[in-house]
């Protein structure tokens, strides 16, 4: 949401003029005498004088040491995490204010603003635009919290009301949209060392409106799941919540069947050292029911869960003979007993899967005992395949009961809220992931704003300095360009399946990748590794183990196996419905990053077809603590979405855009005769548009400003009309005025005559 600089701008006056203004935290940030008393006024970060990194976070610090969370920085929308719930921040009451003001941007900066904004967009000026809100941040900066607060802004705001509801499904949609954010969360999030409810998938909402606004339906597209955290977790970090919603909300017939004591211990639910309440059970079964998910299919669900924990105990002995299998311990035979039970499989034909391998020779197939490690790995591997195609059916399931039909709907709202940036001591193909589809959002926002922006104004005649900005182009080129780049050679080395993969690709990164600035290596590190500078920082990845990930192979015995599954879930998911042909999904050739870069780039192209609403989420210290704002981590985060080149250009730019033709077309009226209906549309005539959007603009604005606030308010293109927040705002009044005085007077006619 645009905000014009005001006559509020402050100037920061430096303390001793040959002391010069000092932009880095190093130098001294108390060199500048900041009227500390007005800091916390400024609800629009433009509107400090001068913009730079410092006065910019002593701004936000001022602000937040006051709770105040939110500030605008021209078009987007700054976020600090509290880390703490604050009481009535979020309330209904809330919600309505924001939605019936007459001017919404009057009020403080809130996500309910943009909110708003982009609700009223959604009728756009002559046409309908659909809009995407697009939440960022590093994980833990409270995307996910910021995502769901929107969806609930909408659910409150934009639900039919209840005399137009039928009395079947339509009746519960918000409840159903709203629901699906627990259920998604306790399958998708997990607690890890940046964030106790850590997002580990990527999520994109689309709410569906119908021609009157209202919300009808949604749909979900997932990104991602980082499976590989069912059956190993890092060092002090846990896995999905529900296994330990499970874990303390069973019934004690529940824990019967699924042979879970309260003091079971299992490998794979490590617990870290943060104390967590796991009270969620209740709340994830109850979505459950509201979504439509019956007590069979509950229990079918809950089965396979504690059949994937189960399995995570059985461990295998060497073999001391290497044509012979490996060996079960007696306590291991007695958990693979019981994950058959439960995953409802032969137990011998789990243990057979489990512990040889089928090969291919020729038209026959051979069977080879594998090692011990390969056993651990056809376990995990089992696990992730079961629980991701659990988690896929799952958004298929809620996307059926809450998805509306196309023809009630005419336009959406998208929300995006994707896995933030991360770095950690140790970091694989995961991060790199993560960090990816980081970057391109980060070149979505470079891209679409900062770059478009810019060119737009010379492209048009508008006089206008350029802003630097960080560029991050570059990095996308090293990691997905081509003929080269580190997820070229990774499908190459995966494709080419050779045994020691990772040590021809470190020695391919270095020798094809070495050109690249964007890319170096710590000469004296024993791990074999390779360093992305990212636009958010520097992020070390461990190469072992990255091939095998991006292959994530699935064998075939193991598919085969499940699809004959007596649960019905399991067997369902492991086989094509329609066809009853076995789906064998999880054998595709197509590599991990190959499919995650194909899904971002619809990402992409759909959020190019929206008007987009940035919020940057800051995470204002690493630690989690309630109202403690570390300066230098908030400026890193700052530094690295290029939010003072941001506010530069939101300063100075025009953030509304309209040609000509359409200008004309809405604000004719203010010439009382709309000039563009006398225009033929064939007829090339941008010279007389142009001319007839003058002398509009000179009607508009006759007794509301001088030469020089003209030039700051609007500006005339080549081929559209370039305007300030309070322009528009200026036009619609006038534009108003005169449509309720025609009401008035054919109203009055009508009177007279009737
Ligand atoms: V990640 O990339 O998924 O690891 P997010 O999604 O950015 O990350 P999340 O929304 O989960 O972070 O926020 C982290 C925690 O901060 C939440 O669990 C809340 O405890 C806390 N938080 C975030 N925003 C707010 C808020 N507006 N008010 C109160 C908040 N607490
Ligand atoms: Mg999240």
């Amino acid at each position: 949401m645009f905000r014009f600089p005001s006559d509020l701008s402050i100037q920061v006056k430096v303390c001793s003029p040959d002391q010069g203004l000092d932009d880095s935290l190093d130098g001294n940030v108390q060199s500048f005498l900041i009227d500390e008393e007005q800091l916390h006024t400024f609800d629009d970060l433009t509107k400090v004088n001068p913009v730079t990194p410092t006065t910019v976070l002593k701004c936000l610090q001022a602000r937040y040491s006051l709770k105040v969370f939110y500030t605008h920085a021209g078009c987007t929308l700054v976020a600090l995490n509290p880390f703490q719930p604050i009481p009535d921040l979020y309330s209904v009451d809330v919600m309505r204010e924001y939605h019936y003001a007459t001017q919404p941007q009057e009020f403080k900066p809130h996500i309910f603003n943009v909110a708003e904004e982009a609700y009223r967009n959604v009728q756009g000026q002559l046409e309908p635009v659909n809009q995407s809100l697009v939440v960022s941040g590093e994980s833990g900066a409270g995307k996910t919290w910021t995502s769901r607060c929107l969806m609930k802004y909408y659910a409150t705001v934009a639900a039919a009301p209840p005399a137009v509801r039928s009395q079947d499904t339509v009746e519960r949609i918000e409840r159903r949209v709203l629901d699906s954010n627990p259920l998604m969360e306790a399958f998708g999030n997990a607690c890890t060392l940046r964030n106790n409810n850590s997002s580990r998938f990527g999520k994109y909402i689309q709410l569906q409106l119908d021609r009157g606004q209202l919300l009808v339906g949604a749909s979900v597209q997932t990104y991602l799941l980082e499976k590989t955290r069912v059956a190993s977790q890092p060092a002090n970090e846990r896995n999905f919540h529900i296994f330990y919603q499970m874990m303390k909300g069973a019934t004690d017939e529940q824990r019967k069947e699924w042979n879970m004591a309260p003091n079971q211990r299992f490998v794979w639910l490590p617990n870290c050292e943060k104390q967590i309440e796991e009270d969620s059970f209740h709340e994830t079964v109850e979505a459950m029911v509201h979504l439509g998910i019956k007590a069979e299919r509950q229990r079918q669900i809950f089965r396979i869960l504690a059949g994937i924990l189960q399995l995570g105990n059985v461990s295998f002995c060497s073999s001391t003979n290497e044509s012979q299998p490996c060996d079960l311990d007696e306590l291991s035979e007695v958990y693979l007993q019981r994950a058959a039970e439960l995953l409802a499989v032969p137990a011998e034909e789990l243990q057979m899967c489990l512990r040889v391998r089928m090969l291919k020779a020729g038209k026959q197939n051979v069977l080879k005992p594998c090692s011990q490690a390969e056993c651990g790995v056809r376990r995990d591997c089992l696990a992730k395949v079961i629980y991701g195609r659990l988690f896929e059916w799952l958004v298929t399931f809620i996307n059926s009961c809450i998805c509306a039909d196309k023809s009630k709907w005419s336009n959406f709202i998208g929300v995006l809220d994707v896995y933030g940036f991360e770095c950690f001591h140790i970091n694989n193909l995961e991060q790199l992931c993560i960090n990816y589809a980081n970057e391109k959002l980060q070149q979505h926002f470079v891209s679409h704003y900062l770059r478009a922006q810019q060119e737009e104004y010379v492209s048009e005649g508008l006089e206008w300095s350029f802003v630097k900005y960080q560029d991050n182009q570059s990095c996308l080129d090293l990691l997905e360009g081509s003929p080269v780049s580190v997820f070229s050679l990774l499908n190459e080395e995966s494709r080419l399946n050779r045994i020691s993969d990772s040590k021809t690709l470190k020695v391919r990164l270095e020798k094809e990748l070495s050109g690249n600035r964007n890319i170096s290596w710590d000469k004296f590190s024993q791990v074999p590794h390779f360093t992305v500078t990212h636009y958010a920082g520097k992020v070390s990845y461990q190469i072992e183990g990255m091939v095998e990930k991006n292959k994530d192979p699935v064998p075939p015995e193991l598919v085969g196996l499940l699809q004959q599954s007596d649960n019905p879930l399991l067997h369902e998911i492991f086989v094509d419905q329609e066809s009853g042909i076995p789906n064998t999904k999880g054998l595709s050739k197509v590599t991990v990053v190959s499919k995650f870069k194909n899904s971002l780039e619809n990402l992409m192209k759909l959020l190019l077809t929206t008007a987009p609403h940035y919020t940057r989420c800051i995470k204002p210290n690493a630690d989690c603590r309630p109202l403690s704002f570390k300066e230098k981590e908030v400026i890193l985060q700052l530094e690295a979405c290029g939010i003072v080149e941001t506010i530069h250009i939101s300063a100075a730019g025009f953030p509304i855009r309209i040609p000509f033709k359409s200008f004309l077309l809405r604000y004719g009226i203010i010439t009382r005769c709309s000039s563009a209906g006398r225009i033929d549309p064939d007829v090339d005539s941008t010279s007389i548009l142009q001319q007839e959007v003058e002398k509009l603009l000179g009607v508009a604005l006759q007794h509301h400003a001088s030469g020089a606030d003209r030039r700051s308010l609007v500006h005339c293109g080549r081929t559209k009309v370039f305007l300030t927040q309070p322009m528009l705002d200026l036009l619609e009044d006038q534009r108003m005025n005169i449509l309720s005085r025609c009401a008035f007077t054919i109203q009055s006619c009508w009177l007279r005559y009737r």
